[in-house]
């Protein structure tokens, strides 16, 4: 007599037994977890100090040659984290190599950058083309272009490596190739290299700024482009006694210390800091910077901005989150506010400054300083009063009470008409405005930077 074997009531611990059996989970026990509420980087913010550096790579350059290591270089490694990483998508190493040493040449899909931290007359040959080193600088290498590291002076050189290794963890088609020979073929760059940037030319554009805080990108020589798909650079300086705009991003940060000290808050860490020393600053952590002492500090710092931009998922959040003009363009020239073209415009820009959002644009020379000029009111006061009123109306009050109504009509109109006067100033103009060449018919500023406003942004 056969017997029935009653069927054993099915359960949730025999299912997901049975799934795991097939390789497969239910997603429903890990929801959060797989598609979290918030940004959830990994990385803790730490501070890796220079004078502790310096002497591990001393001590490197007597036990191993360049050439023996390929590249003699200490990771940054964030305690939460294992090699590549820095952040959860950057690298950060301090390489060091000595006078007369190779490290050979070889290629990557990765990107990197040098910032030049100690010594001269190193060099770097990129693609064929030999740049130098000198404090402070930065050095491209773009993808894929063969580079080998070599030393000419002496004493040791010193720089941060920053690459995107990280990113290629969670996409692992980075490949490298060796060259045949210890060195690529190389000569010196001809004038202005595409791939460095001077630390004297990135200086003097931060000093160029009245702001208390300051902040220049780092772009493409040839366009108006991040220095790669991936990685963004800028620099920043705070002044003395100030502290920089708090801020959160999801991108992730390396800043290098390259003048001044002080420190940064970075969710709930203080990070000391001096000339020299490198920190991480994880993504979606709220972060301010104050200097110390009466000097303005100087920063470097690259992010992973482009290639979040690229995946649309830059966030930001800023003290004037309506300023952003990386990421849109600010009001048209003519809107109007209280009784005034082009002030809201100024508004705008003023807010993006003092925040270091100007992205491509400025305040003078230009249409903005002539709007305050002939209101005969100072920058800077105008700067204070849009950091301590905010609104659109309280501005316009203040400007009216700080300047003289009856004259609106007047300045009303000279912006309005104000243009190109002659082929000369096209020509200057056209240094800035490249699509203009293509546009003789157009003379009017207003109408230029509405087009320019939108060609910007254009995708
Ligand atoms: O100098 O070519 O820090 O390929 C990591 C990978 C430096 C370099 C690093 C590299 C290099
Ligand atoms: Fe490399």
């Amino acid at each position: 007599m056969a017997t029935i074997v009653p069927q054993a009531a099915d359960s949730l611990e025999k299912l997901f037994a049975d799934a795991g059996s097939a390789a497969t989970a239910p997603l429903w026990t890990m929801m959060q977890a797989m598609v979290p509420p918030s940004p959830a980087p990994k990385a803790v913010p730490h501070l890796w100090r220079w004078d502790e550096l310096r002497p591990l790579l001393d001590r490197a350059g007597t036990l191993i040659s360049a050439d023996q290591a390929e590249r003699r270089v200490f990771m940054l490694v964030n305690p939460a984290l294992r090699p590549p990483y820095t952040t959860d998508t950057l690298f950060g190493g301090m390489q060091m190599i000595l006078p007369g040493e190779t490290a050979p040449a070889h290629r990557h899909t990765a990107f990197a950058l040098r910032f030049i931290v100690e010594g001269e007359r190193g060099f770097t040959a990129v693609g064929g083309e030999k740049v130098t080193m000198e404090r402070g600088d930065v050095i491209l290498t773009p993808s894929w272009e063969f580079h080998d590291h070599g030393h000419e002076g002496s004493g040791p050189m010193i720089w941060l490596d920053g690459l995107d290794l990280p990113i290629w963890q969670a996409i692992p088609v980075n490949f490298a190739e060796p060259y045949a020979e210890p060195r690529y073929p190389s000569k010196p760059a001809e004038g202005r290299s595409r791939l460095k940037f001077p630390w004297s030319e990135i200086r003097a554009k931060l000093d160029g700024s009245t702001s208390s805080f300051y902040s220049v990108e780092y772009e493409q020589r040839e366009r108006r482009a991040p220095i790669s798909r991936i990685v963004g650079a800028s620099a920043e300086r705070i002044a003395a006694g100030t502290e920089s705009p708090r801020r959160r991003e999801t991108s992730s940060a390396v800043y290098h210390v390259v003048e001044g000290s002080g420190s940064t808050t970075v969710g709930e860490v203080e990070l000391q800091w001096t000339r020299g020393d490198t920190f991480a600053v994880p993504a979606w952590m709220p972060y301010v910077h104050r200097p110390r002492g009466d000097e303005a500090a100087y920063l470097f710092r690259y992010d992973d901005r482009p290639v979040l931009r690229a995946l649309g998922a830059y966030r930001a959040q800023l003290l004037f989150p309506e300023a952003d003009l990386r990421e849109h363009a600010p009001r048209a020239a003519s809107v109007e506010l209280g009784g005034l073209v082009f002030l809201a415009r100024t508004i705008d820009k003023a807010k993006a400054k003092l925040q270091g959002t100007l992205g491509p644009y400025k305040i003078g020379p230009g249409l903005s300083a002539y709007l305050l000029e002939w209101l005969r009111i100072d920058e800077d006061a105008f700067t204070d009063a849009v950091r301590e009123l905010r609104e659109d109306d309280a501005i316009a009050a203040w400007v009216r009470a700080h300047s003289d109504p009856s004259t609106y009509p007047e300045i009303g109109e000279k912006l309005r008409t104000r243009g190109i006067r002659d082929a000369a100033h096209r020509a200057d103009v056209a240094t800035r405005y490249e699509w203009l060449g293509d546009r003789p018919d157009l003379k009017n500023w207003f109408e230029i930077l509405d087009i320019d406003d939108a060609l910007t942004f254009a995708r």
